[in-house]
């Protein structure tokens, strides 16, 4: 198998489909690069201009309501730090990109950090097609933003490809005073949805870096999967780790 080298850091500018490239106040660039195909395929050669190596390439998406932590997510997957202080919310959408070794093959996963914010939704809807998975987060401290969660799913369900998958996260369970959603709601919706599910917190790192090497699993899976190997089942890898690991992976 042929290895390319993973782009770096952030999304580059020149998107046509841009949010309002003047307005860059907040944590994300207000534009990043149009999407193209979702997987890079390993006969393909690849250019880069960083130096990690990878064989198969997927892009994941945050998505969910403001401020329930898409970015603060993904900064703690990617640099293993928690952005305490003041909220600056995302402005339009950006990508970082992480490697990961699953089973010896590098899978290199593209994330997308899209604004939560109602004015930027026709930004990330142009994205949703080529997105392999979709990482749902609600806030458990916050009640609208899981009753905001099956608004979501539809939308997932009227731009994304059928096939992309989801995974349900209930972050900031940290904040067990403040909690607002029990555990048992989200398992309820993700079980009605059939998507699998999980809860998280950017804050303490718990279970952040599993879920997305679940995504990662069941996607390298789903290409590389022998013709008589059974389904990778997503919530059952994840419920095992869990119990692996005790009740508080970072
Ligand atoms: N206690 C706690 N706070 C968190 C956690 N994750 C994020 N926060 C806080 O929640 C606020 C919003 O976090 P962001 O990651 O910026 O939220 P977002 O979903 O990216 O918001 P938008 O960019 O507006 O869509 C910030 O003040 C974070 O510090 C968490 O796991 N626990
Ligand atoms: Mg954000």
């Amino acid at each position: 198998m042929s290895r390319k080298k993973a782009v770096k850091g952030k999304g580059s500018s020149k998107s046509p489909k841009a949010s309002p490239s003047s307005g860059r106040t907040g944590r994300g660039l207000a534009a990043a690069a149009a999407p193209s195909s979702g997987l890079v395929y390993p006969s393909r050669p690849s250019i880069s201009n960083s130096g990690e190596f990878y064989d198969i390439a997927f892009k994941v998406m945050l998505v969910g309501d403001s401020g329930v932590g898409k970015t603060c997510l993904l900064v703690r997957f990617k640099d293993g730090a928690f952005l305490a202080g003041s909220f600056i919310s995302t402005v339009g959408i950006d990508f970082r990109n992480k490697v990961m070794s699953i089973d010896a093959v590098k899978v290199k996963l593209q994330i997308w950090d899209t604004a939560g914010q109602e004015r930027f939704r026709s930004v990330t809807h142009a994205y949703y097609r080529d997105a392999n998975a979709l990482l749902l987060l609600y806030d458990v401290t916050n009640k609208a933003s899981f009753d905001n969660i099956r608004a979501w799913l539809t939308e997932i369900h009227e731009y994304a490809q059928q096939d992309v998958v989801v995974m349900l996260l209930g972050n900031k369970v940290d904040s067990t005073h403040d909690r607002m959603v029990k555990r048992e709601e989200g398992e309820k919706l993700a079980t009605e949805f059939g998507v699998p599910f999980m809860e998280t917190s950017a804050k303490s790192g718990l279970n952040v870096e599993l879920a997305f090497t679940a995504v990662a699993r069941e996607l390298k899976h789903r290409t590389m999967k022998e013709p008589d190997e059974p389904k990778f089942q997503l919530q059952q890898y994840v419920d095992k780790e869990m119990r692996t690991v005790g009740c508080c992976r970072s």
